[in-house]
């Protein structure tokens, strides 16, 4: 008989409280979340700190950070489960990440590809956090002695960047933190922008260019009808010269047991129209249980605030420890408790 008492490994990852959680971040992450749930020990954070890195409207951040805990919760995320919680929560997230900008280069960061996206979407406003950005999600992950971080490709850079900190450090003291590794879905690592399918779909970029998790019908299908494509209404998977079709192809397969193939089998010949229809079926079948589920949870207010209380407490508990460790370790001044 199998141990019973083998630890199980630890997956950690987080999300962006920033405007409303899209079809990517869906594919992408949140629901390969719930199916690790039952095999690993699992902390979801609601990373509000990151999302400061630009400028955000103080009541609506706050609102997001809820709406986004729903969404967890209404994509099937079960707080006993998991540990879902708010980043900011969690002081030691900071602590931390001070910490280890002190074991980070500047060379390292400036070549983070998402700074140099940022920095050139926010030109005015490109502050000492955005820069420092991949340091404190290493903190995030290094806090919990995470083995694994699922996460989209667009985060592959940030992930390598953790894993050299964390080698940095403990060539320095001992093997104090694990080196994790990243946890990459099979299909949908990256779903395209709508209206440039050359860029990923991103929730801060205009609203026509992405699907959120809780448009209504209507606007999923007028999206999807709007969404640009190439003219030759052949529907064949070919990402490098037709990147719009091939797109909506990768939705289809990640939403649908159908191989690329049988896409190809089912829609080729028969216009775009006809396809997009059927992208747009697909993606509606699968958020309208999602959207029903959030719409019952974020009226439970008390129910929120007591998934929120508990994840904090249990988060908070791990990264103690670890940074009592860590303190320790660099020669920081003890705290006497
Ligand atoms: P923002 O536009 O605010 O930078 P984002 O849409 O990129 O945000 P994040 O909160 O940064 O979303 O990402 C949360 C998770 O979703 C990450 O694991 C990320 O890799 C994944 N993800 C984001 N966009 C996509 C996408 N287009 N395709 C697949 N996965 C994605
Ligand atoms: N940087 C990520 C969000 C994020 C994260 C993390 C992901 C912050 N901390 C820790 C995985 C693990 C993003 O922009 N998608």
């Amino acid at each position: 008989m199998e141990a019973q008492n083998t630890p199980k490994q630890r997956i950690f990852s987080g999300i962006q409280p920033t405007g409303n959680l899209t079809l990517g971040n869906y594919i992408g992450a949140l629901r390969n979340f719930g199916v690790l749930q039952n095999e690993y020990d699992c902390l979801y954070s609601i990373v509000d700190m990151h999302a400061i890195t630009v400028r955000q409207e103080p009541s609506e951040l706050r609102k997001a950070c809820l709406r986004t805990m729903a969404i967890f919760l209404a994509s099937g995320l079960d707080p006993e489960k998991n540990i879902i919680y708010f980043q900011s929560q969690v002081p030691q997230h900071a602590e931390l990440g001070w910490i280890l900008d002190c074991f980070t280069y500047m060379g390292e960061l400036s070549r983070m590809t998402q700074f140099k996206d940022k920095s050139a979407k926010h030109a005015d406003n490109i502050n000492a956090g955005l820069f420092t950005y991949p340091v404190l999600m290493a903190a995030d992950i290094l806090l919990y002695m995470t083995n694994l971080v699922p996460i989209g490709a667009d985060q592959k850079q940030h992930l390598e960047l953790a894993r050299d900190i964390a080698l940095r450090f403990n060539a320095v003291y001992g093997d104090v933190f694990n080196v994790p590794e990243g946890y990459f879905p099979k299909v949908g690592a990256r779903i395209m922008s709508l209206q440039d399918p050359t860029r990923k779909m991103s929730k801060s970029d205009p609203e026509e260019c992405y699907i959120a998790i809780l448009d209504k019908p209507e606007i999923i299908r007028k999206k999807l009808r709007r969404a640009v494509t190439d003219s030759d209404n052949s529907v064949v998977f070919d990402p490098e010269n037709k990147p719009g079709i091939a797109n909506l192809m990768s939705i289809m397969y990640a939403l649908s047991d159908k191989s690329m193939d049988e896409i190809t089998a089912d829609y080729d010949g028969k216009g775009y129209g006809v396809f997009k229809d059927a992208v747009a079926d697909c993606v509606i079948s699968a958020l309208e249980p999602i959207q029903k589920e959030y719409d019952r949870i974020s009226a439970d207010k008390a129910y929120l605030e007591q998934v929120m209380i508990s994840g904090r407490e249990r988060a908070e508990q791990i990264a103690w420890k670890t940074m009592l460790k860590v303190r320790k370790k660099v020669g920081l001044a003890a705290l006497k408790l």
